[in-house]
């Protein structure tokens, strides 16, 4: 199984793509995910001009060395652009292993924990009533568990709330609102954290009140507080029972959950924009979060994820795996593969691409009453349709950022 082709191929069906296809002297092909929202560009560059021409030669159903060789080869370490890159490669590798040995990866992982993944989605609002409609949305696609983000009186725009109304079908539109501004510049939204500390337990209390104490409900900061804010927060979340608050403090101030942890029994997730194991060393061994975010996409791949959530593992904390829709459906797949097999899985982010992206990456995972299933192709169980890929070439896209009233940048 001798690498032949290494090929990087970009696609925008309804945002940027970057994946890894590798094929071997046998014709197996493999399929990796190095989408880095907004900096996209950065790993196809990193993959073209520094890895493809290192994979030649190389033996497909070597991947741990692979790994090792492109992580301390480099010698420059971690970082979103070269784990993003990893990533690719590790699940391309792990696509050809599957198909050669004519089994879907889980099996390869050690095989099924549970019969399927329980998944949470995004409901949000600028209101109460859209809330509420968003929440009952969801339920009807068979959501059992989601994510609530609220707009705060007096803030135009901020981060997470669908910019379509819930009348429009298309899952594409409704749920893919970052960054989606294709072709331009940064948007700019609003914050105050006072406000926003004032207004959202009254929304979880007015979901608890309309949806009952059953459904599993879940917030994400989006590192927009300080840890004594963030305690407050989870604090004055606990009446409403969350199945976890995200990202409270800024990721790399780890210290500053010792404090959050402190005041509130309130579950804390923490790690989507984390890369390699030694950035959680500190927070898992001192069990400062209950659930890990990385996606296989931004952490070195299934092979590096593995070693985290196996760290985690002796501390009781579990995987809460990223999966808005900038982890491509190949990332996607590579998440439920390995949120099958291993024991402490938590929950998965599932956020449900597009037609368009769904016509680019045919898969074979499936949704079924709030649960997720890899499925039982060989491999990843997702291929790439390279003509329909070559439709949507690449735009130009960024994230927003946020400015306090006063005109100062703030953590979005
Ligand atoms: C989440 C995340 C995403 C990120 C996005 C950035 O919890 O799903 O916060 O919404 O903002 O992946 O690219
Ligand atoms: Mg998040």
């Amino acid at each position: 199984m001798i690498i032949d082709k290494a090929e990087i191929i970009v696609t925008s069906p309804d945002r940027n793509f970057v994946t890894l296809r590798i094929t071997t002297d046998e014709g197996h092909v493999g399929i990796g995910d190095g989408t880095l929202n907004g900096r996209e560009l950065a790993v196809v560059a990193y993959l073209k001009e520094h890895v493809a021409p290192l994979l030649l030669g190389k033996d497909a159903g070597r991947i741990e060395d692979i790994w090792q060789y492109l992580y301390r080869g480099a010698y420059w370490r971690r970082g979103p652009v070269t784990m993003a890159a990893i990533a690719a490669v590790d699940m391309a590798l792990w696509d050809i292993k599957g198909k050669a040995a004519g089994m879907p990866v889980y099996q390869l992982l050690g095989g099924a924990s549970r019969s399927g993944l329980m998944a949470y989605g995004h409901a949000s609002g600028k209101t109460m009533p859209e809330i509420f409609d968003s929440v009952n949305e969801h339920l009807e696609l068979g959501y059992k568990s989601m994510r609530i983000q609220s707009g705060v009186p007096g803030l135009n725009a901020i981060y997470g709330i669908a910019s379509q109304s819930a009348d429009t079908g298309d899952s594409a539109v409704r749920y893919d609102h970052e960054p989606a501004r294709r072709g331009a510049l940064p948007a700019q939204e609003d914050w105050d954290t006072r406000a926003y500390l004032r207004h959202i337990p009254t929304v979880f209390e007015a979901v608890r009140n309309e949806f009952g104490p059953e459904l599993p409900l879940l917030h994400d900061g989006h590192h927009r507080m300080t840890p004594i804010q963030a305690a407050q927060l989870g604090k004055s979340l606990e009446p409403y029972d969350l199945f976890w608050l995200e990202d409270c403090t800024p990721a790399e101030n780890q210290e500053a959950l010792r404090l959050v942890r402190q005041h509130t029994t309130t579950p804390l997730a923490i790690g989507e924009i984390f890369n390699t194991v030694w950035d959680y060393q500190q927070i898992i061994r001192e069990q400062l979060i209950d659930y890990v975010r990385s996606a296989v996409t931004h952490t070195g791949g299934i092979s590096h994820l593995k070693k985290v959530l196996d760290y985690a593992a002796q501390y009781q904390i579990k995987s809460g795996m990223h999966g808005p829709t900038d982890v491509s459906p190949v990332g996607m797949a590579a998440a439920m593969h390995l949120g099958l097999s291993i024991h402490n899985f938590g929950i998965q982010e599932y956020m449900q691409h597009g037609a368009k992206t769904n016509a680019v990456f045919h898969q074979t995972y499936t949704w079924n009453d709030g649960y997720l299933h890899p499925g039982d192709e060989p491999g990843l169980g997702v291929t790439l349709d390279v003509d329909e890929a070559g439709k949507y070439p690449y735009e130009q896209a960024y994230l927003p950022f946020n400015r306090l009233a006063d005109g100062t940048v703030h953590d979005w």
